[in-house]
């Protein structure tokens, strides 16, 4: 029963991870809120979601699915091993309610073995068990029809400059993803688009090595051997916000580069630690988010938006969890119904004649369907 394509502006699929919905909500400074969850249990509420019409498609990282054991990373190789039982299982319960991958990505943060990097480790063993662990994701990913490979920088970053090995910390990374394409196109993983970069300034590491998309970018087209084969997929507002760069300036230079694959999609204080609030959720950003949607029609792009954020943990009930956990998909589908509409409301805005100012003030009267007759139009006079 595959579900109905969004098609909605913009938006062709709306995509909810498997890592958001199962999140505990833990921070630094506290533990886990809510009770974890296995695999086959977040495809189910993934499963019910999709039924009740608030998403289309989904996204994990491979250990969200399944744990990853180095001494045997070809385990979903064999048909009876407890890995692909449990991979089957959850693709019975994503296909029955239609829900398509948007993106399969490969954990290279929780364990700790890659707590110095993983593309990017200096030791070449760990490098190796890296390069294996992403084999063994893009395989997964392939069972379940993913559309894309996502790199996010995760640890390959630093925190002490001098102790990182500048002449090779590029060349491996390219390494890794060189391998990723040479490894799609060798096993003929024909479900795969492309594969893409998710930048990051920093979080977890001090200072990561791709910290923006002007990064990533870069990167692709400076030492990728196949640059057409990769995108970007920044996460908006969060990760560009964290280094104070402006949302509708990302996607309009993405857009403009080609490389805009897919959204990351979720709120922001800027310059805090990454909040992975729900859209439009928190204090600030509401002009920038329907901004974003508007520079994205004046481009013509047409893409996937993935939620990429967890619910408050101020509000997360362990008394209630499943309930939280099923409030949490429908406000992020709230929010992007909310943005498209506060969008659209910016087309055909008359902008000549009018200062920046006047243009931001006419922009904020449009948005919110203020009446132009219902305010004494001070600003228009001389
Ligand atoms: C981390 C982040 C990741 C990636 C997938 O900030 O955004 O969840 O999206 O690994
Ligand atoms: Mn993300």
């Amino acid at each position: 029963m595959p579900a109905k394509p969004f098609n909605r502006g913009v938006v062709t699929l709306r995509s909810m991870p498997f890592w958001c919905v199962a999140n505990p909500v833990g921070d630094p400074f506290g533990g886990a809120v809510l009770p974890r969850i296995s695999s086959v249990e977040t495809a189910k509420i993934l499963a019910w979601a999709g039924k009740e019409g608030l998403i289309e498609s989904t996204a994990f990282h491979d250990d969200d699915l399944v744990p990853f054991d180095p001494a045997n990373p070809e385990d979903d190789l064999d048909p009876n091993s407890a890995t692909s039982k449990t991979l089957a299982e959850i693709k019975a319960i994503l296909d029955d309610a239609g829900l398509v991958v948007n993106t399969a990505t490969c954990s290279l943060h929780t364990m700790p073995i890659f707590r110095a990097g993983g593309l990017t480790n200096a030791d070449p063993k760990i490098r190796e068990i890296a390069r294996k662990k992403v084999q063994r994701t893009l395989r997964i990913g392939a069972k379940f029809g993913a559309k894309w490979y996502t790199y996010w920088v995760a640890r390959d970053g630093f925190e002490v400059p001098p102790a990182v090995d500048w002449k090779n910390n590029y060349k491996w990374l390219a390494e890794g993803l060189n391998n990723v394409y040479d490894y799609i196109k060798s096993q003929n993983l024909n479900s795969y688009l492309g594969a893409t970069i998710e930048p990051k300034p920093n979080e977890p590491r001090g200072q990561m090595y791709l910290p923006t998309s002007g990064h990533a970018v870069g990167f692709i087209y400076g030492i990728l051997q196949h640059p057409e084969f990769f995108k970007v997929n920044p996460e908006l507002l969060q990760h560009e916000s964290m280094a104070l760069m402006n949302a509708v300036m990302t996607l309009g230079y993405l857009c403009s580069m080609d490389k805009l694959a897919f959204l990351h999609f979720g709120s922001q204080i800027k310059a805090q630690f990454d909040n992975d609030y729900p859209p439009l959720v928190g204090p600030e950003g509401l002009k920038e988010t329907a901004q974003m949607f508007w520079v994205l029609k004046q481009m013509g792009w047409k893409g996937v938006v993935e939620y990429d954020c967890h619910m408050l943990r101020a509000e997360a009930d362990p008394e209630v969890a499943e309930l939280r956990r099923k409030q949490f998909i429908r406000n992020c589908t709230d929010a992007l119904s909310i943005t498209l509409e506060l969008a659209d409301r910016l087309d055909g805005l008359k902008t000549d004649g009018l200062t920046f100012s006047q243009v931001d003030l006419a922009a904020t009267m449009a948005m919110c369907k203020i009446d132009p007759a219902a305010v004494e139009q001070v600003s228009l006079k001389k």
